[in-house]
Formats: C-alpha cells, structure tokens, sequence
C-alpha cells in the first residue's frame, strides 16, 4: 500500500483535473475537425482513472515496489482516454490531429496496428503530457490515449473479459482470439475499401 494517504490522495485530485482538460481538448480538437470537414469520425469515446487496486496489480506485474514515485513515472495509463472509431483511415486522422494539439505533448507514440501485439492486440497509443497549472508551477501529468476503430474495440473488449490480466490460459484459446484478430483486421479493410467504393458511387450520381 502507498504509505502516505494525502499525498495519494492529491495525486488522484490531481489525475481529476488532468482528465477533465485532456477530455476538453480532445473535444476541442475532434469537434474542429468534424466542423472542417463536415464528417464524424468518432463513433465513442471513453476514459477513466485507473483504480488503486489497478495501480497496485500493474506496478507488481512489472516487479516494481509500491511506491507513489513509481507509480507516477511507471504507470502511464492512470489517466485513460480511449477514442473509437469508425474507419481505418479514421485512426491515423485522430492521431494526425492530436499530435497538432498545441496544449498536448506528446511522449511516445505506439502503433499496435501496423506492430501488433503477440495477442493479436490493435490499436494505435499515445502518450500524452497534459500540462496543469498547479499552485503557480506547471506540472505535466501522463495520460494514455488509445485510438482503435470499433471492430478492434470488439476484439480488444472480449479479449480482456476471456484472458487478459488471467494467468495460464489454455494456448489454443490464445492462438484462436490471434486468428479473430487477424479476421478483425481484414474486416476493417473490407470496411475501408467498400465505402470508397459507396464515396466514388455517390460522386458519379
Ligand atoms: P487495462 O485494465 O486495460 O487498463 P509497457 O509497455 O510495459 O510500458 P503497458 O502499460 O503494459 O506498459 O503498455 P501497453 O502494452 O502499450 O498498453 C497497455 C494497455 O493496452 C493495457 O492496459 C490494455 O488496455 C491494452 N492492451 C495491451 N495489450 C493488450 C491485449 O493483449 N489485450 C487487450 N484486451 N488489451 C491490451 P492495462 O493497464 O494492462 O490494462
């Protein structure tokens, strides 16, 4: 357990605030886009804080001790935004325009989708330093965005209830949620292609 209560405590006042202006921005930056383009990409968007409980699993699953320092600069995802979309292509112009934010910095960026995990796993992160003003200092809290389209949500969703955080599950099963990965994959780029087609059928009439 995280020895001093209060100081636990104002870091999570602290994750508070950060999702909440990560969350405007977002909503700044998506809503621009629609606006320009007189197009919705986003089908949902999600986020949370991370629980304690969460924290303390995650920071015992990479071997580090319990401590506030490490969980600041070992757990990226305490603060979570998660943007669903609906299109392929729609994935890369999110990214495309989170990395133009000029209040977000961002840290390190993951492509899941072209480098996909041994699970299967797809979906494009981004580690992002959200800068607070915090009693007249500028402190950065972390934060992970993850931006997948809605059939990688399908996959990523289920996954997690069957195995994911679950120790000893059995190999077949594992290799068998790798190939509906593989099929989600190849779902989202039917999806992409017919609606070219359905776009270029709609400027010919
Ligand atoms: P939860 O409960 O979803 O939040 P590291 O790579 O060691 O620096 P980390 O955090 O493991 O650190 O980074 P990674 O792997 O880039 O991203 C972690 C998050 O991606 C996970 O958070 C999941 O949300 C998601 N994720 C990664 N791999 C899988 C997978 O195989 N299946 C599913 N369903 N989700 C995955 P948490 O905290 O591990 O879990």
């Amino acid at each position: 357990m995280f020895d001093d209560f209060d100081e636990f405590s104002h870091l999570m006042l602290k994750y508070e605030f950060a999702i909440e202006k990560l969350k405007t921005e977002l909503d700044i930056l998506i809503k621009e886009y629609e606006f320009k383009n007189k197009y919705q990409p986003v089908d949902h968007i999600k986020s949370r804080i991370k629980t304690k409980e969460s924290a303390l699993k995650k920071l015992e699953r990479k071997g580090y001790d319990i401590t506030l320092d490490n969980l600041k600069e070992h757990i990226h995802d305490m603060v979570g935004v998660r943007i669903v979309c609906s299109f392929l292509s729609d994935v890369y112009d999110i990214v495309d325009i989170i990395e133009k934010s000029k209040v977000l910095k961002i840290k390190e960026k993951r492509d899941y989708i072209k480098n996909p995990k041994k699970s299967g796993y797809s979906s494009f992160h981004l580690i992002v330093l959200i800068p607070m003003r915090l009693e007249d200092e500028i402190e950065y809290i972390q934060a992970e965005i993850q931006i997948r389209t809605m059939a990688m949500d399908f996959w990523a969703s289920l996954d997690h209830k069957i195995q994911y955080k679950y120790n000893g599950i059995p190999l077949e099963v594992q290799k068998e949620m790798y190939n509906c990965a593989i099929a989600i994959k190849s779902l989202d780029n039917k999806m992409i292609d017919l609606n070219e087609i359905a776009s270029k059928h709609k400027d010919e009439n």
